[in-house]
Parts: structure tokens; sequence; C-alpha cells
């Protein structure tokens, strides 16, 4: 039997590249450049696993009938970069990370939260520019998290996560929208919200945590930011392609929001221009999931679908 061909299409912390290059037959991205479209069409020719990350993009176009490819094991929870009807219209199977990133995601959020509120990002640029002239009472004051009303937009395993750090270490009120009431919301006291505009409403925080693709497109658009509770802060660790960029600018602009956090982008790596003047907001590079334990957890997840694959075995987290 033929070795199981994979290609890796960025570096992976060294272990697990390790680990994989023990077992299967393996191409590395030693430069770590985005590959781009063509690549990834010609791989799909001459591999048997491909294994994408976020900066991937695989249309429809790439699941060409013929292929050798059989896997996409995404590198990353999140799959909306990937064209999932058009992967399992051409058979091909697509499996993710899910579980491993929730702690350092929900930190991240948390981080965020913590920034925008606290003024972080500002008293930096301010402290490494050389404008800082002292303590005095009335400097960068912020906005306590304690006491505050949370708005969970998506309670899956992330948002939870978040809501469980914001309630029993910062003592928030948690709210949550979703598709129904989850029973995990018990335990932290949350109240369900079967319309966004209510949770948006209510709340002084509201962090995303909603998966990306056309079903939350552009979820919290101009209405929905309009609907948010003057003075209120907007957190995103989810994917930037659900919040109008333009609108939360103009929101921060003109003091609407209080502040706003973000680690994802539409367009990643680009970050929409209208941000990148305003001191009330806090931009983060993507770094959701990255820590090396849990970038190490993502890389053995990945390793143990391709694994379940080159048995024929069932795929743990098989998506499509
Ligand atoms: C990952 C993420 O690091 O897993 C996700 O969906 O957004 C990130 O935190 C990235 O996707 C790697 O592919």
């Amino acid at each position: 039997m033929q070795p199981v061909r994979v290609l890796v299409t960025r570096r992976w912390p060294e272990a697990v590249e390790r680990a994989l290059g023990e077992r299967f037959d393996v191409v590395l991205n030693e430069a770590d450049r985005p590959l781009t479209e063509a690549d990834l069409s010609a791989a799909m020719g001459t591999f048997d696993v491909i294994a994408p990350t976020v900066s991937d993009r695989l249309p429809a176009a790439i699941f060409a009938p013929g292929n050798r490819c059989r896997l996409i094991a995404n590198y990353g929870v999140g799959y909306d970069h990937i064209d999932i009807a058009a992967a399992k219209a051409a058979g091909i199977a697509v499996t993710n990370t899910p579980g491993v990133l929730t702690d350092a995601t929900a930190d991240l959020a948390l981080t965020l939260m913590l920034m925008a509120a606290r003024r972080a990002g500002e008293g930096e640029r301010e402290l490494r520019g050389g404008q800082w002239t002292g303590w005095r009472p009335t400097h960068l004051i912020g906005s306590a998290l304690k006491g505050k009303v949370l708005g969970v937009v998506g309670f899956g395993r992330i948002g939870q996560a978040t809501a469980a750090r914001a309630h029993h270490g910062f003592g928030m009120t948690i709210a949550y929208f979703a598709r129904s009431p989850r029973p995990e919301a018990a335990a932290l006291g949350a109240h369900f919200c079967a319309d966004l505009d209510s949770l948006l409403a209510m709340s002084d925080f509201v962090s995303l945590h909603v998966p990306g693709g056309g079903e939350t497109a552009n979820l919290i658009d101009a209405a929905a930011i309009a609907t948010m509770k003057p003075g209120s802060y907007l957190i995103n660790t989810a994917r930037g392609q659900v919040v109008d960029h333009d609108a939360l600018a103009q929101a921060l602009r003109s003091g609407h929001l209080a502040g706003a956090g973000l680690d994802v982008y539409p367009h990643e790596p680009q970050v929409p221009a209208a941000l990148l003047d305003l001191e009330n907001v806090v931009l983060l590079p993507h770094l959701g999931s990255a820590t090396e334990e849990t970038r190490v957890a993502m890389g053995n997840r990945a390793l143990a679908n391709i694994e379940a694959f080159a048995k024929g075995a069932d795929l743990p987290d098989r998506v499509a």
C-alpha cells in the first residue's frame, strides 16, 4: 500500500510536525508562506490529505472531480474558509479540531474585554510614545467589569467558557443569544434572549461566539450596533465577517460605543482602515488559539483525524 501523502499548508509546532512526519509521507510548507488557490488546486491532485488553516481559502473550484485528495484535516475549529457543500459533493471528508482551543480563545475574549474596558492599549501607546505625564485622578478612566451585563452571542463551547470566566472570575451577569435555551446556562444564572436585539439592548459588553459563514455574515450590522446600549463594548474573537466594520468605526467615533476589542477581520491580514486611527479599539492579530499548549493540541487533534483516515476508521471530528 502506498504511504498516505499529507500536505501541511503552514508550519505547525515542531513536536506535532515531527509526530506527523513519523507516520506519514508529509510535505511541510518550510517557508510558511500562505499558499495560493492555484497551489491548493494542484495539491488536491497529488496529496491524499491536505491540512489547511484559516489562512487558506478552499472554494468550490478546488473540489474538482477526480482529485486524489480524500480528506481536508483543518487545523482549527472554524471552517468557513472551506466550501463544505462542495467538499461533500466531491466525496471529500472534512475534519476540524474542536474543544482544544476553547480555553485559549475564551482567555483572549477576556483579554480584549479587560484591555478595552481599562484602556490598556491607549495607555501603553501613550507611555511608549513618551506622552505619559504622571498619575492623576482623571487619567485614562475606564470601566469596571463587576456588576455589568455580558451579552454572549452564540452559546457553544467558547461562548460558555467566556461566560464562565466573566461570571465566576469577574462578577458579571450573563445573558446569551442562541437558537434555543441551553442547559449549561443554569450554572451561570445566564438569561436566555430569544432575539438578538434584546440582548444587544441590555448588555454592557457584547462578545461574539458564532461560527463564520453565510448565516452569520454581517449579523452585527449598522442596525444591530445602533441597538447596542450607549457606552457599551463589542468584543469579537469569532470571525471578522460577522461585523460591519464601517458601522463599528462610526459608532466608536461618535461615542455610541465606548470601545471594542477585535481579534479577527474579514480579509486577514488586512485590518479595516477606518479602525486603525481610533484609540478606543483594541486590535489583535488573530491570537485566539495562540498558546503553545493549544497549538500542539490542535496538531494532535488533526493528527488523530488523519490516523483514523489512514486506517479507514470513523473520523473523530468529521464536519463533512
Ligand atoms: C485558529 C480559529 O488558530 O480555530 C479557529 O477557528 O479561528 C483560530 O483560533 C485558526 O483557525 C487556525 O486555523
